[in-house]
């Protein structure tokens, strides 16, 4: 059984062209001219592209004393319904959890999935079960390891865990990636704000400055050099933690920095409305700065210093963000995103000019499957890669509004945001999962997708001792 999408223009992260695309069972079997299949999809006046690919969600995740709304079900049908047709979610043990059983739990809530995923399993804690269980994890297809900075006496580590850690995965040949804000200073800053009387969500953002994120970041970045593996910070926000990656990616370190939709496109003006809901449900850690951040991260993906946008889809209700009514340390960190990431993201970057089509494609797909060891399986419409892709139309606009989204919460960050486009059809592994506006594929469908560890000459090579020596000579 073979599909032909017929008169699109094909992006990729490197190159725009008209050609067809064959679909043949799970795979693309050509890109070109005069193919046939026996049924064709008619993209005229459409772009194709790589089906996005996000690399950071929390979908049933319990987190501060409650459970993500959106479980696999609602929050991958919502990914498709965006032309997202990947998440990579983060496994979490709970405190002395061994990291199998948190795997098996992840196991069993990812089988209502309908887009393929991976995840990414979190360090919470550090002994030798934990060293040892590391291996296990990369055995069985999982190469990057998250860690927290933050989130002081829950999921935070401290330097002498993360150091061994990251150890750990330099002689895996696995990545770490890092939550960076300083998690001692968040929470002497939370203390002093609640006793000088603020306890609103304003305070959130008050106890989260870029600072403490560029602290952070710079003791990741140093950290990962001492150990000699690469780094990949998540959700960078702030001027301070995108010139931490950018300088050590020019002194020759692999380091990757991750904005966030929402950071790129909404502001910290919003923790000023006087509506507490509205506050509380843009609560997220880091929190949304100013314009002046705003334009530094547009600057780092057109320049490269960052390479991906995801959206840390973390999807709370006005009711659970109510925990922290009169506490604003209590009010569950997390926003959704995952369906309008691509939307926003077109609307805001390539409409404005800001990002041209091919960087979008990179930023949202292509450069997240090489950072993540996808690629090409994932990431890139050419022959022999899974038929991942979105038909996308850039003249079916719409209002992004909580009443027509896919997701399970009452309410949308970007609530009343005009987008110029979204897909007319979304293809997961060969097969039309969203068509004009509907789900067609199968709850359950989605496949975990395993992940070799990064070559030896990307890292195992680069031993401690031939670091240190290299960058004594090149400073
Ligand atoms: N930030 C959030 O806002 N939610 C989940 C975890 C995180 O780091
Ligand atoms: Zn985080
Ligand atoms: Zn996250
Ligand atoms: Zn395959």
């Amino acid at each position: 059984m073979s599909t032909l999408i017929k008169n699109g223009t094909v992006v990729n992260a490197d190159r725009t062209w008209k050609a067809d695309v064959l679909i043949e069972g799970e795979h693309i079997k050509a890109v070109g001219d005069g193919l046939s299949g026996d049924s064709t999809v008619d993209a005229e006046g459409c772009f194709v592209f790589p089906g996005g690919i996000d690399p950071h969600t929390h979908l049933s995740m319990p987190f501060m004393g409650t459970t993500t709304a959106d479980d696999w079900e609602s929050g991958t049908r919502a990914a498709l319904s965006g032309g997202t047709t990947m998440v990579v979610d983060f496994c979490i043990p709970g405190n002395g959890q061994p990291l199998l059983d948190a795997w098996a739990e992840w196991e069993k809530k990812s089988e209502t999935a309908y887009a393929d995923y991976a995840y990414h399993m979190c360090i919470t804690y550090w002994n030798d079960q934990v060293r040892a269980d590391m291996g296990k994890v990369v055995e069985k297809g999982v190469t990057t390891f998250k860690h927290f900075m933050a989130y002081k006496g829950a999921l935070m580590v401290n330097d002498e865990e993360m150091f061994a850690s990251f150890q750990r995965c330099a002689e895996l040949g696995a990545m770490p990636l890092v939550h960076a804000e300083n998690g001692d200073l968040v929470a002497a800053l939370q203390q002093k704000l609640l006793k000088d009387g603020i306890t609103g969500p304003e305070g959130h953002a008050y106890s989260r400055p870029p600072s403490v994120e560029g602290e952070a970041a710079n003791r990741a970045i140093m950290i990962a050099d001492a150990a000699g593996c690469p780094v990949y910070i998540v959700h960078v926000s702030s001027i301070e933690a995108h010139e931490a990656v950018a300088r050590a990616r020019a002194n020759g370190q692999r380091v990757y920095g991750e904005p966030l939709v929402q950071h790129l496109t909404l502001d910290d003006s919003e923790y000023a409305n006087p509506d507490w809901d509205h506050a509380a449900q843009r609560v997220m850690s880091p929190p949304f700065r100013n314009k002046k951040h705003q334009d530094d991260l547009w600057n780092g993906l057109r320049a490269g210093s960052l390479q991906v946008v995801a959206t840390d889809h973390c999807a709370f209700t006005t009711e659970q963000k109510r925990f922290g009514m009169g506490d604003f340390t209590k009010i569950p960190n997390g926003t959704g995103g995952l369906e309008d990431r691509l939307s926003v993201l077109w609307t805001k970057g390539v409409e404005t000019g800001r990002l041209t089509m091919n960087e979008f494609v990179a930023a949202t797909s292509a450069n997240i499957a090489r950072i993540l060891n996808l690629y090409p399986r994932k990431g890139v419409i050419q022959q022999g890669a899974e038929a991942d892709l979105v038909v996308w139309d850039p003249k079916a606009g719409k209002t992004i509004s909580a009443k027509t989204q896919q997701s399970a919460i009452d309410y949308n960050v970007f609530e009343g945001m005009k987008v110029s486009a979204t897909p007319r059809y979304t293809f997961s592994r060969g097969e039309c999962v969203w068509q004009d506006g509907k789900l067609t594929g199968q709850r359950g469908r989605g496949r975990f997708v395993p992940r070799s560890p990064f070559p030896a000459d990307a890292q195992a090579l680069r031993t401690f001792k031939a670091l240190t020596a290299d960058r004594a000579v090149a400073r």
